[in-house]
């Protein structure tokens, strides 16, 4: 008999320096930490694990630029222990988002990071590590920045063997332009990439 799959939620770099009054904000970040608070007091029950992902920058080479090109270089941001680099409280809406967490995977400590598969816990677990030990098969993902981060952890995912699911609704992208490449490159990737919720 086949088995359900056992899903994991991935929320990506729901922090306050990427949503509205931060460093580097993106247009719909505030709605999209409110809107991911909102499903997690839905569908808590329907995932074995709940990681969040942060960006978390402390010497992160030539990741940082006083001119950047929002490409490759990014002003300031999510330098690790400060205000900036916490995560959203829009998420904390239904009750602590902390407290609805497995694990939280840090990423970006020596240079740039965009997948989540490049980051650890603070026990020094990676990503896919934490999946395998709860027999994920599944993941859904969701959060900032769909063109970035949520691109390059989708792809990871769909790379180590997981059926993954982008979850748009709940994503909000830095351009329009990079946003529209990232959702292509996923799905020719495999990605399931989710318009609806
Ligand atoms: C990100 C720009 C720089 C992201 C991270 O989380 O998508 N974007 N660092
Ligand atoms: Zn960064």
């Amino acid at each position: 008999m086949a088995s359900s799959p056992l899903r994991a939620l991935i929320v990506v770099d729901c922090q306050r320096d990427f949503c509205e009054g931060g460093s580097l904000p993106v247009t719909g970040g505030d709605a999209v930490a409110s809107g991911v608070a909102d499903f997690l007091a839905a569908h808590r029950t329907d995932y074995r694990l709940i990681i969040a992902t942060r960006d978390w920058h402390i010497h992160p080479e030539h990741h940082f630029s006083t001119h950047p090109d929002f490409i490759d270089t990014w002003p300031k941001h999510c330098v690790a222990g400060t205000a900036g680099a916490e995560f959203s409280p829009n998420l904390d809406s239904h009750g602590p988002f902390v407290q609805c967490l497995d694990a939280i995977v840090s990423k970006g400590r020596e240079s740039a990071a965009y997948s989540g598969f490049q980051g650890t816990t603070d026990d020094g677990r990676s990503l896919n590590r934490l999946l395998k030990d709860s027999d994920i098969t599944s993941v859904d993902i969701v959060g900032l920045a769909t063109d970035f981060c949520v691109k390059a952890t989708a792809l990871d995912a769909e790379k180590y063997g997981y059926a993954t699911n982008v979850l748009l609704p709940l994503t909000a992208g830095v351009a329009p332009d990079t946003t529209a490449e990232a959702i292509s490159a996923m799905e020719q990737a495999g990605v399931h990439v989710q318009a609806a919720i």
